[in-house]
């Protein structure tokens, strides 16, 4: 690969199975459950098909009142779906939905899997730490083994050495302290000033020695509200459009991406579909193509020949 291999439409030959999953209960903020109606109409599937990607929009999970069920019914989705050699896109629905989609990428890969968790905020309180006790700041912990209370729902664990989290500003003490326990890699907005990409790029490659597949987890407040405004907890000082476009694809050109959540986005803050166009964009350079204004611009030239 030369540098020019990053421009590259490169798309995944595999069908990329969209999972829509309407699921608000971790969260304060409701309406993240409208995040897959808003992006399936604001032409998610037409869109990553134009980029060369093969999309199968799967039925949506339905949110049973038991939410033990509806995590084990997302697993089984994403677990037999990457079974059947498909890739898989979740959008949430706020974080929780974590606890279903990368338990059961773990299950189907038997735990090889290894997570980039793209997020300002660890999620890795615990029933113990956490003094919101919303659920979606435990799904690390949880899928870490680290929640006791969850334990059940999550059957093979990631391994704290397969995580590796990129963005991270906000974090409570307890975090701090678990992910210093644990020795979790972790690379903050600061480390990104200090260090600029290399710091990314090697600790990806890192990640890369120890697992063979890929599953990213993308919070959309990691990224600067002045490129996503769409989000429940949108602040300043978070990734820019620079960096989070051109790190999801990195990982998309060099790494075996089995899957990726979407989640936290609240589609009625999305300032002209601002929000909605970028995760377009991060979608389809997760899965090794390419699809922004530009090539929009240049089918569209096309057309009008
Ligand atoms: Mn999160």
């Amino acid at each position: 690969m030369d540098n020019l291999s990053f421009l590259e439409n490169k798309p995944s030959y595999k069908t990329i199975s969209v999972l829509p999953i309407p699921l608000s209960i971790g969260s304060d903020d409701h309406d993240t459950a409208n995040a897959p109606k808003y992006l399936l109409n604001l032409g998610l599937k037409e869109a990553l098909e134009s980029s060369g990607l093969k999309i199968s929009v799967l039925p949506e999970v339905s949110i049973s009142k038991e939410v033990s069920k509806t995590f084990s019914d997302i697993n089984k989705v994403v677990k037999g779906e990457i079974l059947k050699n498909n890739k898989v896109l979740a959008i949430g629905g706020d974080h929780a939905i974590s606890l279903g989609t990368i338990a059961g990428a773990a299950e189907a890969m038997t735990g090889d899997l290894g997570v980039i968790w793209i997020d300002a905020h660890g999620d890795v309180n615990t029933h113990e730490t956490s003094t919101s006790l919303n659920l979606h700041g435990m799904v690390g912990a949880a899928l870490l083994g680290l929640d006791k209370t969850l334990a059940d729902l999550v059957k093979v664990k990631i391994k704290p050495e397969n995580i590796l989290y990129i963005g991270l500003k906000d974090l409570d003490q307890a975090e701090i302290d678990l992910i210093r326990d644990h020795k979790i890699s972790v690379i903050t907005t600061l480390d990104i000033l200090e260090n600029g990409f290399s710091f990314i790029t090697k600790s990806i490659e890192l990640l890369k020695q120890k697992t063979n597949h890929i599953w990213i987890s993308l919070d959309i407040d990691a990224i600067d509200k002045e490129a996503a405004p769409a989000s429940a907890m949108a602040t300043s000082g978070g990734l820019t459009y620079r960096e989070i476009t051109n790190l999801i694809n990195y990982i998309g050109k060099t790494s075996e991406v089995i899957g990726m959540d979407l989640v936290e986005v609240t589609p009625e803050k999305d300032v002209e579909n601002k929000t909605g166009k970028l995760c377009l964009e991060l979608i389809s350079l997760a899965f090794g193509s390419k699809y922004n204004w530009y090539t929009e611009y240049m089918s569209n030239h096309k057309k009008s020949e």
